[in-house]
């Protein structure tokens, strides 16, 4: 069995069929924070199940070169409890994985939540029992448990997208996919790797792996924008600010339209002259990361604004890249900026001028094979001893849908979301009585901050469920009609922002072949969207179905 991660103790197995209040699927941050409210504000017996060794979720598997967080540090963390953030101190602008790891592992030893959490365990299935009120669960060990609360915590970006490209099974090298890292690490020294991706996760590995490989090739599909990150220490003023102003960061932070404490500035690029709004856009560059997005009010819903954003990432990449030639391929054309995800780097277009790095075009020259020796694409042979996959993840329905979960009379999730996700409010599932899905498809999710979607989530449920406990209310179940109207207002939102333009774009499941494509996360701002799901439980739960 698994060695334990510092602090962690090993909870009893559970015994045959063993029942709960409240099964918890994944041990990240939204399933920690999930048991927390539940055990210890409810006093439920609850229990999480985690397919890892340790606590971490995404931070558990993401341990590529170059894996940090891109929303800053000291946002992206817990708000529910002060003493949490007045004891834990960050080191860098932008956390690295380890770093999100150790903090996990504290919050979770600090309420003594290991207990409660069963690792090394994976949930092959989960089955609604209408008779008896609950969902009978099988692990792939054959364990047997039931829950009268199923509620998955099973993150957005979770089951790795590997292409099904021919001869990898014949690769006589390594090869890794940048969400299943080895624990151990990968020693890159004097070896030959290739990158696939060039999405969030191969823009922050690209340049750490070039600078301990002896040769690195990236083969990319569609070029990216990116924006410097500009990360750095935290120092001890600066901690000390954060500290003093939490309550107004998080006040912030939870008002606003993407669970970033900042402000969006209020004009418009258009209504500046040419030298003003180069000036701005500078400006944002030089104190990079994801605000760059925030120097214009109208970048994401205005194709015009956004064009002057896109040319001014253009061009910063033509005057970074030294080989015009490598310069244009790296310049997207196909898609306007923060359409899709944008990435932010530390050097990855100065990686370009290394003598070590070689980047391919493979929509212009596609891969055509893997062979025993390294990549075939329909020009050259490159050799290598290491592929990397960078390309990411069957997002927001993968993990899911990896779990054989049925609800009334068998239904599987599987057939009612075959044209696409559909919830009430990312929240629960219509013929899923007692199924809460954190960040489900359908909510603000992957567009927000995470911390602040998980919390406001797992907040709703357990007000939720701790008012049907009061009531003596034993089933909740989303109205499919509210369900029906909730996926066109999600579409409505995403249709009033250019989002749907990016047509790789995993927000629509085009990065997977032969996904529904549907837009999935709730564009429509997560302050607004909060306020919807604290209307719905005010209005005594309009929109769901409760029983006793
Ligand atoms: O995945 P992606 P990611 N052949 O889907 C390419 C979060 N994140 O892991 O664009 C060749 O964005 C694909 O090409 P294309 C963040 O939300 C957060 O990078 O589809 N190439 C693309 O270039 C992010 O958005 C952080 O044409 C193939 C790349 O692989 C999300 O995770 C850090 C291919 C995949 O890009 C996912 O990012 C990292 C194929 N068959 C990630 N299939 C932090 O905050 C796909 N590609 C730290």
């Amino acid at each position: 069995m698994a060695s334990l991660a510092p602090g962690q103790s090993r909870p009893a197995a559970p015994s045959a069929a063993a029942t709960y209040d409240a099964v918890i699927i994944g041990a990240g941050f939204a399933g920690l924070y999930q048991l927390l409210t539940l055990r210890d504000k409810l006093g439920l017996k609850a229990r999480v199940l985690e397919a890892g060794d340790g606590v971490g979720g995404t931070w558990y598997w993401n341990r590529y070169p170059g894996a940090r967080c891109d929303s800053e540090s000291y946002y992206y963390s817990y708000s529910f409890s002060d003493e949490v953030q007045q004891e834990w101190s960050w080191s860098e602008r932008y956390p690295e994985h380890g770093e999100i790891r150790r903090y996990l592992n504290f919050v979770a030893d600090k309420f003594d939540l290991k207990r409660d959490i069963q690792f090394n365990t994976r949930v092959a299935s989960a089955e609604y029992d209408a008779a008896a009120n609950l969902w009978r669960l099988r692990t792939e060990a054959g364990e047997s448990l039931s829950a009268r609360f199923l509620i998955t915590a099973v993150g957005c970006l979770s089951s790795a997208n590997i292409p099904n490209i021919a001869g990898l099974e014949r690769f006589s090298g390594q090869w890794y996919h940048t969400g299943r890292w080895p624990q151990e690490g990968v020693d890159f020294t004097g070896k030959r790797v290739g990158l696939i991706g060039t999405g969030s996760t191969g823009i922050q590995a690209a340049p750490v792996i070039a600078a301990q490989a002896a040769h690195l090739t990236v083969f990319q599909r569609t070029a990216n924008y990116s924006i410097p990150a500009r990360n750095g220490p935290v120092g001890p003023e600066e901690l000390r600010e954060i500290k003093a102003n939490y309550a107004a960061i998080r006040e912030k932070a939870r008002g606003s339209t993407n669970g970033h404490p900042f402000d969006i500035a209020e004009d418009s690029p258009l209504d500046l002259d040419e030298p003003a709004r180069l000036a701005r856009y500078e400006a944002a560059w030089e104190r990079g990361g994801l605000r760059f997005r925030a120097a214009f009010r109208d970048l994401l819903t205005n194709k015009a604004a956004n064009d002057t954003a896109s040319d001014f990432i253009r061009a910063k990449i033509r005057t970074i890249v030294r080989d015009p030639r490598v310069a244009e391929m790296l310049t997207p054309k196909d898609h306007p900026f923060a359409t899709k995800r944008p990435p932010i780097d530390t050097e990855y277009f100065e990686t370009f001028n290394r003598d070590n790095v070689t980047l391919v075009d493979i929509k212009a020259t596609p891969i055509e094979s893997i062979t025993p020796t390294g990549i075939r694409t329909s020009e050259a042979e490159y050799p290598l001893d290491i592929i990397v996959f960078a390309t990411g993840f069957d997002a927001m329905t993968g993990p899911l849908l990896a779990i054989d979960i049925r609800g009334r009379d068998g239904l599987s999730l599987r057939e009612a979301w075959s044209a696409g996700p559909r919830t009430y409010l990312g929240l629960q599932v219509a013929g899923f009585p007692n199924m809460f899905t954190i960040t489900g498809p359908g909510s603000p999710s992957v567009l927000t901050n995470m911390p602040v979607a998980i919390e406001q989530h797992v907040d709703w449920i357990t007000a939720c469920i701790g008012h049907m406990r009061r009531q003596g209310l034993q089933r909740i179940e989303a109205r499919p009609e509210a369900a029906e109207r909730w996926v066109a207002h999600v579409n409505e939102a995403a249709n009033a922002t250019l989002l749907p333009l990016a047509n790789s774009s995993w927000y629509l499941g085009a990065n997977v072949p032969g996904k529904p494509r549907v837009f999935m996360p709730y564009a429509g701002g997560m302050a607004n969207y909060a306020r919807r799901c604290a209307e719905v439980a005010a209005n005594d739960y309009e929109g769901f179905v409760l029983a006793r």
